[in-house]
């Protein structure tokens, strides 16, 4: 997979050469390139944002350096890019199109700030491309880079062969396998840590009463915590 993320501030993606992405750079299972978006400004002051048509606080980002870092980006694709642009307005970020945007061959990551990009920039990729705008959540940030950040891990280590035990992307939070529940507690030695006791059935031996006791707990934090998410479950 290629993936290009469009940014003015292209520090922010150093995290991406660590860890689990930064290890699928290297093997080149992921071919990463970060892209100042103020090399397509063409005046003095590299200029990529001005004052809102209709009045407004904030600022909004200029159609025309967008326009051109999208042409140039596009021109480095393997394939046909699919743009991910994160911003408040977007749908929730989940993890099935975490799944959706693995399987892609190109992935192109438009960081806007949080006023966010002129919609005709928006309008054009939609027109021109696969375009997903994404919301990591109801909170407010200043512009799409750390939202960057999540989504690649979350997406990067579904390519197959990036995580090394396979078994383990099974019973997490929200995968397909773990029926959406959020993931039961886990516990690991010492049987007692300041006088708090490992659950007496996980130290039972009886893998079926263990497997049972872990889906109580799944649904009892999920009703807790998540209703919503119950709510969504296919019926049984
Ligand atoms: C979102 F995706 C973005 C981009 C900019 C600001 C944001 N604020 C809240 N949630 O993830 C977001």
């Amino acid at each position: 997979m290629r993936i290009d993320v469009i940014s003015i501030f292209p520090d922010y993606f150093a995290p991406l050469s660590l860890s689990l992405v930064g290890k699928a750079i290297a093997r080149g299972v992921v071919e990463l390139g970060i892209h100042d978006l103020r090399r397509w400004t063409h005046d003095r002051h590299h200029t990529t944002d001005d004052t809102p048509y209709g009045g407004g606080a904030g600022m909004v980002m200029k159609p025309e350096p967008w326009g051109e870092a999208l042409d140039a980006v596009e021109a480095l694709s393997p394939s046909r890019p699919t743009i991910v642009i994160p911003t408040p307005a977007g749908e929730p970020f989940t993890q099935a199109r975490a799944y959706e945007l693995a399987a892609r061959d190109h992935l192109v990551f438009a960081c806007g700030r949080y006023e966010g990009i002129d919609q005709r920039v928006i309008d054009h990729c939609h027109d021109t491309y696969d375009t997903f705008e994404v919301s990591l959540g109801d909170y407010v940030l200043n512009g799409g880079e750390v939202a960057v950040l999540a989504i690649t891990e979350a997406v990067v280590r579904l390519i197959p062969g990036v995580i090394g035990n396979p078994e383990s992307l099974f019973e997490e939070s929200h995968s397909d396998d773990n029926d959406r529940l959020l993931e039961y507690p886990n516990y690991t030695k010492p049987p007692v840590w300041r006088g708090r006791a490992v659950p007496e059935m996980l130290l039972s031996g009886n893998h079926g009463a263990i497997a049972q006791w872990r889906r109580e707990r799944a649904l009892e934090r999920t009703r807790e915590r998540r209703p919503d998410l119950l709510a969504e479950r296919p019926p049984s």
